[in-house]
C-alpha cells in the first residue's frame, strides 16, 4: 500500500476541510527570530513537536499560533505578530504571543513544566503547585483565545491545539467561537486517577480540557486514564462504546494518534553524501576505528528521558564486561533545555559528575568511554553518529512517544543497528518485537541488554530493523496528521 504523502496529507485537507481555516496552536513556536551581531537571523528550536508538525503546516498551507519567544521576533513580525514561513519556502503564516517575562516564568516553567510535566510523566519528581503559577497559567490560555479568536472572527475553522500548555484553552476558545471545531493533542503521557488527584486545580483543568471535540494522546492507554480520571472528578457521562465524555451537553471523543516523524526525509539526509562524510569525519575526530563498538543516544536533558541512568549502565556493561574496555565508545548528544527550572539545573549537575566518574573510573590515555556532547547537533551529524552505532539507547524513564527510537530506525538505511529501547515510551507498544526493551530503572538489565545488542546475530539484527523500518515508513508523520484530519472532518 503507498504510503501517505506531504502530497496525499495536502490533498486531503483541501478535499475534507474546504471553507475551514485550519490552525494550529503550539507554545512553541516553529521558527524563530534573533539578534546576532546586530543582524536577523532565523532559528529551528529542537522540539518532538516541531519536527512532527511542521510539515502538517506545510501541507495546510493554515496558520500557525505560538509565543514568541525570539528576541527578534517582534522585529520580523507585522503589527498583528504575523510573519511568513518556513523562511526558505514561505508556504503558511505564523501568528506570534507576546507574553511579559513574569507570564512566561509562571505559565511555562511554573504551571506547565514544574507541575504539569512531572505530574504527568511520574518521573518522581515532586510537582510543585503554587497559586501565581497558576494565575499565570489561566491568563496566557484566555490570552491565546482571544487572539486565535481574532484571527476566526465568524468564520468556519478547525483548530489543533498541542500539549499540555494549553489545558484551559478549548473551554476559552469554544465560548468565544462556538462555531469552531477543537481539536487537542496532548504530546505527554497521562497518569492514572491516583496520581492526577493531587493536583489542587484538577477539575477547571479537566473541563477546559472538555471544551474539545476531540482529545487525542499517543496511546489508548492514556486515553483510558484520562477517562478514568475525569469519571473520578465530575460528574461527567461516559459513553465506553464510543471513548467518549459528554459534560454539560457537550461530547469531546477521546483518540489514540500515535505521532512519527517524515519517514522518507530522514532516510533521505541520512543516506546522502553530506552525511556521509560526516561519518567520516566523526571517525577521524573521535578516533573512531573500523572495529570499534559504537552506542549512541540523543536527547533533550531532561529527567524524564533517564540520563544519569543510561551512564550508569554503561558503567554497569564496562563493569561486567571487560572485554570490551577500549574497544566502545558511548556518544550521547544532549539538547540543554529548561535550565531555569531548579530540578533541571540540578539534573545537569548530576549528568556531569556521573559522567566524569566513569570516564575517570575506565579511561586509558588513549581511549574514553563516553563522549557527552551538550549541543544542539545539526541533522546530519546526529545522523551519522546513528549510522556509526551497533546499537541507540532510549531509557526514557516515561515518556509520551519518543521520536528520537523512530527517526534512529529511519536512519538505518543500511538495515542494521538494535534498538534498546526503555518499555515505558509510547513507542515501545509498536516495536515490542523488534526493539529489546528494558526497564530503565534494573541497571543491571540493561548492561545485559547492551551486550545481548553487540552480539546478536546480524541476520536477526536485520529482520528486526527492517520491521520496524516498515512500522515507521507506513505510519509516519503524515499519517498521523492525515488521521487526525479525517476524524475531524466528521465534525465540519
Ligand atoms: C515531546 C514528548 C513526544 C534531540 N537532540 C538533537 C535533536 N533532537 C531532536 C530529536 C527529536 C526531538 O529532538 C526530540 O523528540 P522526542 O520525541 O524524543 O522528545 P520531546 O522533546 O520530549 O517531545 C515525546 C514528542 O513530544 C512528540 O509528540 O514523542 O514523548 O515528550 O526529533 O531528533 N535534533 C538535532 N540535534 C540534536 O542534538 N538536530
Amino acid at each position: 500500500m503507498p504510503h501517505e504523502t506531504a502530497e496525499s496529507l495536502r490533498q486531503l485537507i483541501r478535499s475534507r476541510v474546504r471553507g475551514h481555516k485550519f490552525i494550529a496552536v503550539s507554545n512553541r513556536e516553529p521558527y524563530m527570530n534573533v539578534w546576532r551581531d546586530g543582524k536577523l537571523e532565523w532559528v529551528r528550536p529542537a522540539s518532538g513537536l516541531v519536527v512532527a508538525l511542521d510539515p502538517v503546516m506545510r501541507a495546510s498551507r493554515g496558520l500557525w499560533v505560538a509565543r514568541g519567544g525570539g528576541s527578534a521576533d517582534i522585529a520580523a513580525s507585522d503589527k498583528h505578530g504575523l510573519v511568513d514561513v518556513p523562511p526558505d519556502d514561505p508556504t503558511y503564516k505564523l501568528k506570534r504571543v507576546e507574553l511579559t517575562e513574569e507570564q512566561e516564568e509562571n505559565y511555562y516553567y511554573g504551571f506547565a513544566n514544574s507541575a504539569l510535566w512531572p505530574l504527568c510523566h511520574v518521573a518522581y519528581r515532586s510537582p510543585v503547585f503554587r497559586e501565581e503559577h497558576w494565575q499565570a497559567y489561566k491568563e496566557v490560555n484566555e490570552k491565546f483565545a482571544e487572539s486565535i479568536a481574532e484571527e476566526i472572527g465568524n468564520d468556519q475553522a478547525l483548530v489543533f491545539i498541542q500539549d499540555y500548555h494549553f489545558g484551559l484553552l478549548p473551554r476559552f476558545l469554544r465560548r468565544l467561537c462556538p462555531q469552531a471545531v477543537i481539536a487537542h493533542f496532548w504530546h505527554i503521557p497521562w497518569p492514572n486517577p491516583e496520581v492526577f488527584r493531587i493536583c489542587p486545580w484538577k477539575q477547571d483543568l479537566l473541563r477546559g480540557m472538555l471544551g474539545n471535540d476531540l482529545l487525542g494522546f499517543h496511546i489508548r492507554y492514556y486515553g483510558s486514564n484520562f477517562i478514568a480520571t475525569v469519571d473520578r472528578e465530575l460528574e461527567a457521562r461516559i459513553d465506553r462504546e464510543q471513548a467518549a465524555i459528554i459534560y454539560r451537553r457537550h461530547m469531546t471523543k477521546i483518540r489514540a494518534f500515535p505521532i512519527s516523524i517524515d519517514f522518507d526525509a530522514v532516510a533521505r539526509e541520512a543516506a546522502s553524501e553530506t552525511t556521509e562524510q560526516r561519518m567520516e569525519t566523526i571517525r577521524k575526530q573521535y578516533g573512531i576505528e573500523e572495529d570499534m563498538i559504537v552506542g549512541v543516544g540523543a536527547d533533550r536533558i531532561d529527567y524524564t528521558k533517564g540520563l544519569p541512568e543510561r551512564i550508569e549502565a554503561v558503567d554497569r556493561f564496562l563493569d561486567r564486561y571487560p572485554e570490551y574496555r577500549g574497544r566502545f565508545v558511548f556518544f550521547q548528544a544532549g539538547v540543554p533545555s529548561r535550565t531555569h527550572v531548579e530540578a533541571y539545573r540540578r539534573l545537569n549537575e548530576l549528568l556531569d559528575e556521573t559522567v566524569e566518574r566513569v570516564n575517570a573510573k575506565y579511561s586509558t590515555e588513549h581511549w574514553r568511554p563516553i563522549i557527552f556532547v551538550r549541543e544542539h547537533l545539526p541533522l546530519s551529524e546526529l545522523l551519522a553518529w546513528y549510522r556509526l552505532a551497533r546499537f541507540a539507547m532510549v531509557t526514557s524513564l516515561h515518556d509520551g512517544m519518543n521520536l528520537v527510537a523512530k527517526e534512529f530506525v529511519a536512519s538505518r538505511v543500511d538495515g542494521q543497528g538494535v534498538l534498546l529501547l526503555s518499555r515505558f515510551t509510547g513507542v515501545a507498544r509498536q516495536f515490542h518485537g523488534d526493539a529489546v526493551l528494558i526497564n530503565p530503572y534494573a541497571t543491571d538489565e540493561v548492561a545485559t541488554a547492551m551486550h545481548r545488542a553487540i552480539l546478536m546475530d546480524p541476520d536477526e539484527v536485520r529482520r528486526r530493523m527492517c520491521k520496524m523500518r516498515d512500522q515507521v515508513r507506513e505510519n509516519n508523520v503524515y499519517k498521523w496528521a492525515a488521521d487526525i484530519v479525517r476524524k475531524l472532518a466528521k465534525f465540519v
